[in-house]
């Protein structure tokens, strides 16, 4: 379906951590988009139209195609331009990358979304779901002690597509969190907490 609009347009939700990554790669890659915040309980019909499954973040192009997913947004503004290299060499994630994605997509998201919300699951209480989510800080961590970023030495997909669900997890208890053995996730979340490309694309 060909768009009237002439800008691209990025449907998103400021604390989503989907709508953060997407929203650092298009910030890094100097991708130029309007940016439509969502009332997720009041979804746009706009957004609808494009997107019937109706998450966000959802970037819709000058041309009318529409991206849905946000690794493939991120993947996508970064093909056109990856100043820092996010990407690898033939301008794709390798196969590491998304499978360290992918991990944390469907193994840490959905034990994060638990223990965050433990009084909805209550089969068990949030110190389980927190057990089962930190097994993947402990691959984090073991990637960290070994380098400064999970792929090598300088920050890449792999990190900033992980980094917005880890701060989420510290977010649920900052105590916890900093007293844990995770020292090197800590120091790599604080890092990026810092960022000025972080505190950028939060900003209301
Ligand atoms: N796989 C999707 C997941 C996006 C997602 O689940 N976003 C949440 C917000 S964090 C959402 O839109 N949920 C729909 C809702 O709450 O109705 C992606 O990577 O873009």
């Amino acid at each position: 379906m060909q768009s009237s609009q002439t800008k691209p347009l990025l449907f998103t939700f400021r604390r989503c951590p989907f709508a953060i990554r997407a929203r650092m790669a298009i910030k890094i890659s100097q991708f130029e988009a309007e940016h439509c915040e969502v009332d997720l309980r009041n979804k746009p019909q706009a957004l609808l139209d494009c997107s019937p499954k109706g998450t966000v973040p959802v970037l819709q192009l000058s041309d009318g195609k529409v991206i849905e997913e946000s690794l493939e947004i991120m993947q996508w503004v970064l093909s056109i331009n990856d100043p820092e290299k996010w990407l690898d060499g033939d301008n794709m994630p390798s196969v590491e990358t998304i499978e360290l994605i992918t991990r944390n997509d469907i193994f840490f998201k959905p034990s994060l979304d638990k223990y965050k919300y433990a009084v909805h699951y209550p089969e068990y209480s949030a110190e389980y779901y927190r057990d089962i989510a930190v097994e993947f800080l402990q691959e984090l961590d073991d990637r960290l002690s070994q380098k400064k970023y999970l792929m090598g030495d300088h920050r890449s997909l792999a990190d900033m597509a992980i980094l917005p669900f880890v701060r989420q997890f510290y977010n649920v208890d900052n105590d916890w969190f900093l007293a844990s053995k995770y020292t090197h996730v800590i120091k790599w979340l604080n890092e990026f907490i810092q960022s000025d490309l972080f505190k950028t694309v939060l900003q209301k």
